[in-house]
């Protein structure tokens, strides 16, 4: 199918037959027009029909290896693609994939047009409306402790920051541990998957999801939940996030390796305003802990200073209020 959205961006101004299509593709004409048709609902502008001719209205913003492809100039992030329509989780397919018998190599990426099975931490679920959000995960092959993974989580939420900011211009601050919010709701959630052998990591799966486009929320989340669009009023490409995001984590990951732990955790400080100076609680398990921020240590756990002076490290767990 992806053949097909090649030769229409090779000829988009020209109204391709659906016959000429399949012609040149070599498969039948009713792949041709399912592939039109499952390429529509996935919201790519075709115009025309099979016997005028089909034609893109606009380069697609689905986030195709053949869009991609030319355009992503990293070394080792994002090689190679997995472009999925619908999956259960991208994450879950990654974890599938790092468990079959030809592991995928570092810098793997998972993406998808729809999760119907989206996932969040401690088995909370992660909306993913079709074709509106952006839900990656990418596989990563550190040489590291494993009581150095969170810190990859950080990094990606510093990578996510950069480029919201970078594509769209928008103000983005990053709830500890990483969530991303704008206007103080969330538009992006990560979950990394780390799996690791005795002390050393040997994979993780890092799973992003950005809600770029939706005009709205469902009641559950429609509180705490914003878009790209809704906050900046027009509409973003999730094509240019997904590249400008894979290059900036791939930086950031570099200089992490050759330099150390110290580059994530002021990245972060940089990027957050959470990193000192605010009141906040910490539910942690069954600890629930409140204190004012006093930087991070540097494995990424947040110092929280209490009332009594006293400092308390927090590695993991959820923000549940702040002021
Ligand atoms: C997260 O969990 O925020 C991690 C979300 C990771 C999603 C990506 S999508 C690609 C990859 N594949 C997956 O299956 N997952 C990853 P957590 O901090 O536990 O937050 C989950 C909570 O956020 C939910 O309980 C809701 O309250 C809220 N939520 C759910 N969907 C949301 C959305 N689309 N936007 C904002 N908030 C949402």
């Amino acid at each position: 199918m992806d053949r097909v959205v090649s030769s229409l961006i090779e000829n988009m101004t020209v109204p391709v037959s659906g016959k000429q299509l399949a012609r040149e593709l070599g498969v039948s004409y009713s792949r041709v027009s399912g592939a039109v048709g499952r390429l529509r609902n996935a919201g790519v502008e075709i115009l025309g029909e099979p016997f005028t001719g089909f034609r893109l209205e606009r380069l697609p913003d689905v986030v195709l290896p053949e869009v991609l492809r030319n355009r992503l100039h990293t070394g080792e992030i994002g090689h190679p693609i997995h472009h999925l329509y619908t999956v259960d989780s991208t994450n879950a397919f990654a974890v599938r994939l790092l468990a079959g018998n030809k592991p995928p190599p570092h810098g793997t990426i998972v993406v998808a047009e729809q999760q119907t099975a989206g996932r969040g931490r401690l088995g909370r679920k992660w909306i993913s409306a079709p074709g509106l959000g952006l839900y990656l995960t990418v596989i990563v092959r550190p040489e590291i402790p494993s009581s150095l993974g969170p810190l990859m989580t950080l990094a990606a939420a510093v990578a996510v920051h950069d480029s919201i900011e970078r594509v769209t211009g928008l103000d983005v601050d990053i709830k500890w541990p990483n969530d991303l919010l704008v206007g103080n709701k969330k538009v992006c959630g990560i979950l990394c998957e780390l799996q690791a052998e005795l002390d050393r990591v040997s994979s993780i799966a890092m799973g992003i999801g950005i809600n770029v486009n939706q005009p709205e929320f469902p009641d559950e989340i429609a509180p705490i939940a914003t878009s790209l669009s809704i906050a900046s009023g027009r509409r973003q490409s999730r094509i240019e996030l997904l590249l400008d995001f894979l290059a900036a984590f791939e930086r950031l990951y570099r200089r992490f390796l050759s330099v150390g732990p110290q580059i994530v955790t002021d990245a972060w400080t940089r990027a957050s305003s959470f990193a000192s100076g605010r009141r906040l609680e910490v539910q942690d398990g069954m600890r629930r802990i409140s204190g004012v921020t006093a930087g991070l240590e540097s494995l990424g756990g947040l110092r929280l200073r209490r009332d009594d002076g006293s400092v308390e490290v927090v590695y993991s767990g959820d923000v549940i209020s702040w002021e």
